[in-house]
């Protein structure tokens, strides 16, 4: 039915190409959201209780742990004492037979003190169970990278109660979610209260406790606070949040990349240098001769600011990035970038803006079969509310915009063929408001590049 539908709109879009090219080409929902104020949730809410339990491990989150997925990060958190280090694993639960030990770490924020910071990679396994008072948990290990394996990606952002509860409800079960940035918001409380890092850890456990959770780093991941002493950008995010960037070699953890499946997903730090000659710059131009379409098919980057937003907020805060890197994203084909940032959610048509040069004045961004599709999902609902204020009119490489929480799937079915839903949390958990085929850049047809701009 979707897909039904989606070809009748390409067959429009075509027909009408045209005329498209002098009115904007895109919609711009009429969807009204109840207007309701974003309530944070109190420090006593249900989904921050501690578990039950002397010393119990809390906030437990996994997060991939080698280049192909055939490795895990467990990581939680002891308040009372470090307690035990070792993840105990095996297929199942009265068969644990295998165990790991992990690291500690600790860390001070102005008058914060964190509990005891476990990181644990494990190898080749199925169920957990950890430490002095024992909680179990499970995860299922990824397929092993393939051209043709299909594989559910769910890309969110901060996430409210209300958001993770529609993606858990999903009938399209999501198998990792590829998280945008901004995490707990701390830095939105006096001092940067980092108690609200532990709530967001207890809060989201229920799911990425399960399923990894791929991170990139966001403005509130930086918590740079001079006027407190704390000065060193990233420190509660770094301490509590392990990924395996030394396996792409990348050298700092807020840009690397992983194999998942049939996907090759990189992730960027819009709050690293990124210039030429630093290191982010030097791994990305090294980075994409790497990538084997052969063997992943699918190029997906992460960003938290979006290089291209047509709301009023954080208005080409991604320019300097994308002035940089977007003739490597053309050449290298990348099927699709997610981005946060903005409060609300966009789609690009497929579109570069790369042939200017200071003097011949070609800056308009036009059609590109090559390019990716930009998506802004910067919508998963926070106390800063809903970004509603866009630019008038749609520009024209601006394909969907809607200023509503919600949350996608981005849902890999071969190596030509994937489909993408993003569903608002208005309405039932199954409806989908906005939907697109992707067609691979390297594997797929021409045919399912959508022309609009010109
Ligand atoms: C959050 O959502 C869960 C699951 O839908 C529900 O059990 C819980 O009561 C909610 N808590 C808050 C504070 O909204
Ligand atoms: C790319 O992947 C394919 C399929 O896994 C493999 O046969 C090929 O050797 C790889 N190419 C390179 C350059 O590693
Ligand atoms: C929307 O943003 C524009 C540009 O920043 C600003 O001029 C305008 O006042 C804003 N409108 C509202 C309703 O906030
Ligand atoms: C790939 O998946 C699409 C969508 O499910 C399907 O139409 C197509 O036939 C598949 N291609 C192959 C080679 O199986
Ligand atoms: C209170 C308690 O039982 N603490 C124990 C937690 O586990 C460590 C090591 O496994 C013991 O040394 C503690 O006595
Ligand atoms: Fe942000």
């Amino acid at each position: 039915m979707a897909d039904q539908f989606h070809r009748l709109l390409l067959a429009a879009i075509i027909f009408f190409g045209l005329l498209l090219s002098f009115c904007h080409g895109g919609v711009t929902s009429s969807f009204v959201r109840k207007l309701e104020k974003t309530i944070d949730m109190p420090l006593d809410a249900d989904v921050f209780r501690v578990p039950h339990g002397y010393n119990a491990p809390q906030q437990v989150h996994i997060t991939q742990g080698n280049m192909d997925g055939s490795a895990v990060i467990v990581s939680w958190v002891t308040q009372d004492e470090p307690g035990s280090n070792m993840v105990l694993y095996g297929t199942s639960e009265d068969n644990l037979k295998f165990q790991a030990k992990g690291k500690l770490t600790q860390y001070k924020y102005y008058t914060y003190k964190s509990g005891f910071i476990h990181h644990c990679t494990l190898r080749n396994l199925k169920v957990v169970g950890i430490g002095n008072t024992t909680r179990q948990f499970w995860f299922t290990t990824p397929p092993e990278v393939g051209p043709d394996v299909p594989y559910t990606f769910g890309p969110h952002s901060y996430d409210s109660n209300s958001t993770l509860s529609h993606y858990e409800l999903n009938p399209i079960k999501g198998e990792a979610v590829l998280f945008v940035g901004d995490l707990s918001y701390a830095d939105n409380y006096p001092n940067h209260d980092n108690v609200r890092w532990d709530t967001w850890g207890r809060f989201v456990e229920r799911s990425v406790a399960y399923q990894p959770w791929i991170w990139t780093a966001g403005n509130h991941e930086i918590d740079f606070a001079p006027e407190i002493g704390e000065t060193k950008p990233f420190k509660p995010f770094s301490h509590r949040y392990t990924v395996p960037y030394k396996a792409s070699g990348s050298t700092a953890p807020f840009w690397y990349s992983i194999k998942r499946a049939s996907a090759h997903v990189i992730v960027l730090s819009s709050y690293s240098a990124y210039g030429k000659y630093t290191p982010q710059y030097k791994w990305l131009e090294e980075e994409f001769p790497k990538v084997n379409r052969s063997e992943t098919p699918w190029l997906i980057v992460l960003m938290h600011s979006p290089w291209y937003n047509s709301y009023n907020y954080h208005y080409m805060e991604g320019e300097s990035m994308r002035v940089m890197y977007e003739p490597w994203f053309v050449q290298n084909k990348v099927d699709v970038v997610f981005a946060g940032h903005v409060h609300a959610y966009e789609r690009s048509h497929r579109i570069s803006n790369i042939a200017y040069n200071i003097i011949n004045g070609d800056c308009m961004p036009v059609d590109d079969p090559s390019a990716p599709v930009y998506i802004t999902i910067g919508d998963g609902g926070n106390l800063e509310g809903l970004a509603t204020n866009m630019t008038d009119p749609q520009p024209k490489y601006s394909a969907y915009r809607e200023a509503s929480f919600g949350h996608a799937i981005f849902s890999i079915k071969n190596r030509t063929h994937a489909y993408y839903a993003w569903h608002r949390n208005q309405d039932g958990n199954a409806v989908v408001a906005d939907s697109m085929w992707f067609y691979n850049r390297y594997w797929g047809s021409v045919d399912g590049s959508i022309t609009t701009i010109s």
